[in-house]
């Protein structure tokens, strides 16, 4: 039988979920969308049929035999879901971040070792996606010799209300928070933050771009653009030096078109259409998981140990200096997994 899955939070990412389950996804369907503006869970619902709409997940939970559920809400309403979806013994893909501070993820992990198995997969969609993937594969042949540095940028057209400082580092830098130690094969020991001259087309007077410098135990240092009111367009590119060669990723794949005197290629409008097969994937092998039990992606661990570099990131955009990255705990043995995607 299909997983049946409720959707919580229609925004976006929810509505995007659910389209993407009811058309592309295969052993699942959407039972349930749950978002307190029901204008909203019921547009979202509209492209599933049979979902039917609530305004809190402890309603959906009562009532609709839920398998599994994506939390697609703002990362601070993480934990409020994934506490009692655990307690259900519910499949659990949790958008990013897990959660917004370190203590939040520590309770949250703390509950979950009470079940027998992992529940929670984080929605890194990034770990699924071809370039980071080949990228990854790369630095680990040795082909080009060490890997020394990585050049990230990190571009959104223009910024959400309520859009913070502290959301830079939480909200957006959290996605090469998590990729960098995927790629380079280990983890983040400090973090740095630059703020070059502000963009004055950043609302509300937000510290708009920033230069957030990731440093790994052997040193590899990645110097990450987040430049979140680009007006022009969604870009994430990477670009890796290493000691015989430069790789790089995420640069536009489309047709180029030479007319009336310039060349042009589209730029992708949102992480939508960036990611979008990378979602796909994600969201299927997710599934295909939860049929057997398991997870197939990055973990709560994960998740965990991207909101302690995080924290460190936050104190650093405060403190001007390099701050050091402690991770207060070892890996649980809990945390052992079959997937190639989870650390
Ligand atoms: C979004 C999403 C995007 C990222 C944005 C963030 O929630 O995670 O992938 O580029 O900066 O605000």
């Amino acid at each position: 039988a299909p997983l049946r899955v409720a959707v919580v939070g229609a925004g976006m990412m929810g509505a995007d979920h659910v389209s993407r389950i009811t058309q592309r996804i295969s052993g699942a369907e959407v039972v349930a969308v749950v978002d307190p503006d029901t204008a909203r869970a019921t547009a979202a619902a509209a492209t599933a049929p049979g979902a039917k709409t609530y305004a809190a997940f402890e309603d959906a939970l009562a009532d609709a035999q839920l398998d599994a559920v994506i939390i697609a809400t703002p990362g601070f309403l993480h934990e409020p879901v994934i506490l009692p979806a655990l307690e259900a013994g519910l499949a659990i893909l949790s958008e990013k971040p897990l959660s917004e501070t370190v203590e939040s993820s520590l309770r949250i992990i703390e509950a979950e070792q009470k079940l027998d198995r992992p529940h929670i997969q984080v929605g890194f969609m990034r770990r699924f996606d071809k370039g980071y993937l080949e990228l990854r594969e790369l630095v680990k042949s040795g082909a080009n010799g060490a890997l020394l540095a990585l050049h990230c940028a990190h571009r959104n057209p223009s910024t959400p209300p309520n859009y913070s400082e502290s959301a830079l580092i939480t909200d957006s830098v959290i996605h090469e928070i998590d990729t960098v130690p995927f790629i380079v094969g280990e983890p983040i020991v400090s973090v740095e933050v630059k703020k070059p001259r502000r963009n004055s087309l950043a609302p509300g007077g937000l510290l708009d771009p920033q230069f957030v410098l990731l440093e790994t135990v052997s040193g590899v240092l990645a110097i990450v653009e987040i430049n979140v009111n680009v007006q022009f367009g969604y870009q994430v590119t990477t670009d890796a030096v290493f000691e015989s060669g430069v790789a790089s990723i995420g640069r536009a794949e489309t047709i180029q078109i030479a007319s009336a005197g310039a060349i042009g290629q589209s730029v992708t409008p949102s992480f939508k259409e960036r990611f979008g097969a990378a979602y796909d994937v994600e969201v299927q092998r997710w599934v295909d998981a939860a049929h057997k039990g398991e997870i197939d992606g990055p973990s709560a661990w994960d998740g965990y140990l991207a909101s302690v570099v995080a924290d460190a990131g936050v104190l650093a955009q405060q403190s001007g200096k390099k701050e050091p990255v402690t991770y207060a705990l070892e890996k649980p043995a809990f945390y052992e997994t079959t997937s190639s995607l989870a650390t």
